[in-house]
């Protein structure tokens, strides 16, 4: 089995520790809880039995939708799960990215995971510096998608020693415009590819180490953003990781959204002079690539440091009719739970601290604008370990994003059936796509030695954009019918 790896065990050190200070308003910040160490030495291995193998990749699994707290006990895998680049605190779909391009770079053994935020980067004259990782053509000629509505990625599974376990590869399944499962395939390269992107008459997808890539609907597709750096006014800006033999740097690209000749991305690293920060950017195609035209942060809280809310998270963008930009982020850790929205040249017009709001929401996922309704959609990616099947959607107006007054939904929608929600597609049409997947082995805490996990199970359901106030629907099992245990991404493409 090729995947597998073995290499040494050394001792483990247990070490936690936290950090408080005060912020120049005098609230009191927070460092990072610092439970990597517990994970020193153990790499992706989290049962400890000297190999990486899909068992530890189905108990990270386990562990989606969960909260890092201080009291998670010493012996649990769960601040092993939340590495690499999306340690926020959270563990969900986020995090099965991270893993995914951590196993795809042979760091089985690794004992962070992590990357720096910047690396040694030649400044060279213009605004054009460098383009890594193109690579000739990345999707599948085979993978056609004319006369389909509505597309799934995930994780399916795998058989060792006669025991079902998630597998790493990702597959896409079909479904045409009633809902009704067509194929599935398995994708050719499964290392790193995470969201679908409406790209009008192609599809784009991301790939935590390629970039973005577009999938035309008679199959074949390559990438169209590389991993590239710019000189944008006085600041340095790299987009997506710039992968080096002795040491890679920068962050994946976790969302985009293709607007005409503009491509959208997010997150972006940002270094001026000597702050480091994570941005939005907008890109134009010319004729010699895609030039950087603009950033989106927030001035006041952009610099990492201990300061400010921890901005790592940033994670996911969208754009409404009029150009405004919606941005947020998601690290559980000074009230970092954050949606904004800026004007089109990058004026921030408003900011919402989600985890002050009345009704809370922690880990904010899912960002969703819906055209016909003009409201912006997201979910909390916890579960509710006191309600085990139900997920939680919001809907708000665009006006009372805008508006100073506290943030209330127009829409709250309670899924039932569905336990952790990974992803929510608008058909633009009155209609929301919500998918995630629920585990029927709910333990308060995960240990490694209970395993063999029982497998999760996908769930798909249908939301009406029109509703306000409370509701209820019901998601429906896609056990069975899809061979995807875990899906990570969706995308309507139906007309
Ligand atoms: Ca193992
Ligand atoms: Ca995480
Ligand atoms: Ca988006």
């Amino acid at each position: 089995m090729m995947y597998f790896k073995q290499w040494v065990i050394l001792p483990v050190v247990l070490l936690v520790s936290m950090g408080l200070c005060l912020g120049l308003d005098g609230a009191a910040y927070v460092d990072g809880i610092h439970l990597d160490s517990i994970c020193l030495n153990i790499g992706l291995d989290l049962n400890r039995d000297g190999v990486f193998s899909p068992e530890d990749y189905t108990l990270m699994i386990s562990g989606l939708g969960r909260l890092m707290t201080a009291d998670v006990p010493t012996t649990s895998p769960l601040p092993c799960i939340d590495r690499g680049f999306t340690q926020d605190g959270y563990t969900d779909v986020y995090d099965i990215i991270s893993w995914d391009w951590a196993i795809h770079r042979g760091m089985y053994g690794d004992c962070s995971l992590d990357i720096p935020l910047v690396g040694d980067v030649n400044l060279l004259p213009g605004t054009y510096l460098e383009a890594e990782g193109l690579s000739e053509t990345s999707i599948d000629a085979n993978l056609v998608f004319q006369d389909t509505g509505l597309l799934l990625m995930g994780k399916g599974s795998t058989f060792i020693g006669g025991q079902e376990y998630v597998d790493f590869n990702t597959t896409i399944s079909m479904f045409d415009t009633d809902g009704l499962f067509e194929k599935s395939l398995a994708m050719p390269r499964s290392d790193g590819l995470h969201r679908f992107v409406d790209g009008g008459d192609s599809i784009y997808v991301l790939d935590s180490e390629q970039g973005i890539l577009e999938w035309s609907p008679e199959g074949g597709g390559g990438v169209v953003l590389g991993n590239t750096t710019y000189q944008y006014q006085d600041s340095i800006v790299q987009i997506g990781i710039h992968v080096n033999e002795v040491q890679s740097s920068g962050r994946p690209i976790l969302d985009c959204v293709v607007d005409q000749d503009a491509l959208y991305v997010v997150p972006v690293v940002v270094t001026r002079e000597d702050t480091v920060y994570f941005a939005a950017a907008k890109l134009r195609l010319t004729d010699h690539g895609y030039d950087l035209k603009q950033l989106y942060y927030d001035s006041n809280l952009a610099p990492v440091g201990r300061e400010s809310p921890n901005l790592q998270g940033l994670r996911e963008i969208e754009i409404d009719s009029d150009g405004q930009v919606y941005l947020l982020n998601a690290h559980n850790q000074n009230d970092s739970d954050l949606l904004w929205v800026f004007n089109n040249d990058g004026e921030m017009l408003n900011r919402h601290f989600l985890n002050r709001l009345p009704e809370p929401i922690q880990n904010p996922i899912g960002l969703c604008y819906d055209v016909p309704s003009e409201r912006l959609y997201f979910a909390s990616g916890l579960y509710d370990q006191n309600q085990p099947n139900k997920a939680s959607l919001y809907g708000y107006d665009r006006q009372d994003v805008l508006s100073q007054n506290i943030l209330e939904p127009t829409q709250h929608i309670e899924v039932a059936n569905l336990q952790h929600l990974t992803a929510i597609a608008s058909d633009q049409q009155g209609t929301l796509w919500v998918t995630g997947t629920t585990f029927t082995k709910t333990p308060e805490h995960l240990f490694a030695y209970d395993l063999p996990y029982a497998l999760p199970a996908p769930r798909l359901a249908q939301v009406g954009t029109v509703g306000q106030g409370e509701s209820h629907v019901d998601a429906i099992s896609l056990y069975g019918i899809t061979p995807i245990n875990v899906p990570t991404a969706i995308l309507w493409i139906g007309q």
